[in-house]
């Protein structure tokens, strides 16, 4: 089997990151080939931090693939924010509550070897490692805006695959209403998590349309490289159109449930985080308005969209839901 994905290296040197330049041509290059045909170059490009560079690598089998629904969403004219800004501010409470203090204090996190746990209302209950997982899902690359419910926002080119892909390998039975993800426990790795404040492990949640919905991915990397600790080695959920909290790092469990999940923050503040939080600028946190949000790298502020700018290809989600009432 060809093994498409080198993913032993857990702490990147900077000198092999993409400079962005060159990353940047490369989207340019990919907005006048098919979106199809961008996937499957992304996939052949791959997470790899020992990558030649562009072009070199040895040919490998690439799998063709429908168009991905979510091309609409792509952002090719949204400016990325830099690696090192979505690298250097994070939020990962296992660590430190400090953004800037997440990467310095995961730096020797192991993200490998590293399995997944997928069990619950599913015919085909497994745990996969993550080359099983890198073997069996090709990597394309999502460009997606992030807003975090503290009112600041990323644009960041995530390398995933539909969260779908996997749903449909383990074939959810009927009874199957919901998705319950959790974030490994480790507080001699983490430690943050030996503090008593938080109900860990990190937990989310998602209901099974939301879950299979094509704009929902699992990403394993960024800017073309392994994520690293800070955002979530090495897997990740990401849900655009969710406040950040909803994207959960480091997975190491998925449930397939009957009922509504719960998670970690909606625990500690049900008033505050609700289970859906869907990205609303009408909807106010009680301590501050969600109407604009400050784009990491800009000065000044911009105005925060209903779904984070996905309406058009969410809102059918939640037609005849009171948002207000389920925030
Ligand atoms: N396990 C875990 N996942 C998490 C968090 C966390 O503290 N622990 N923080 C969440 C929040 S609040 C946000 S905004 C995003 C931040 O992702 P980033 O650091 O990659 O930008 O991760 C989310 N996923
Ligand atoms: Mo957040």
């Amino acid at each position: 089997m060809t093994k498409r994905f080198d993913y032993r290296s857990t702490g990147i040197q900077s000198s092999e990151i993409t400079p962005e330049h060159v990353f940047l041509n490369r989207r340019q290059f990919l907005k006048t080939l098919s979106i199809a045909g961008a996937g499957a170059l992304l996939a052949a490009c791959g997470v790899n931090p020992q990558a030649e560079p562009e072009g070199t690598s040895a040919p490998v089998e690439v799998e063709k693939s429908a168009p991905p629904a979510a091309s609409q969403a792509v952002e090719l004219d949204d400016p990325l924010t830099s690696y090192e800004q979505i690298t250097n501010y994070n939020n990962y409470y296992e660590f430190t509550t400090d953004k800037k203090g997440v990467a310095e204090l995961a730096k020797n996190f192991r993200s490998s070897p590293w399995q997944i746990e997928i069990y619950g209302l599913i015919n085909r209950p497994q745990t996969l490692g993550m080359e099983d997982i890198l073997t069996k899902f090709t990597q394309e690359e999502r460009v997606y805006r992030m807003r975090c419910v503290e009112a600041w926002s990323m644009v960041i080119p995530w390398v995933g695959f539909p969260l779908s892909q996997l749903l449909e390998l383990v074939e959810p039975k009927s009874e199957a209403k919901y998705v319950r993800f959790e974030t490994l426990l480790d507080p001699k790795q983490m430690p943050g998590q030996k503090s008593p404040l938080f109900p860990w492990p990190y937990q989310e949640g998602l209901r099974l349309d939301e879950a299979m919905h094509d704009l929902t991915i699992l990403a394993t990397g960024l800017y073309g490289k392994s994520l690293l600790a800070q955002s979530g080695a090495p897997m990740r959920l990401v849900v655009p159109w969710k406040y950040g909290f909803k994207s959960i790092k480091s997975i190491v469990k998925i449930e397939l449930v009957a009922e509504q999940p719960a998670t970690l923050w909606s625990t500690l503040a049900p008033n505050e985080y609700g289970f859906y939080a869907n990205v609303n600028p009408k909807v106010s946190h009680p301590r501050w308005s969600q109407e604009s949000e400050r784009r990491i790298g800009e000065k000044g502020g911009r105005p925060t969209l209903l779904f984070n700018g996905y309406e058009k290809q969410v809102a059918y989600l939640y037609k005849g839901m009171d948002l207000q009432q389920y925030f």
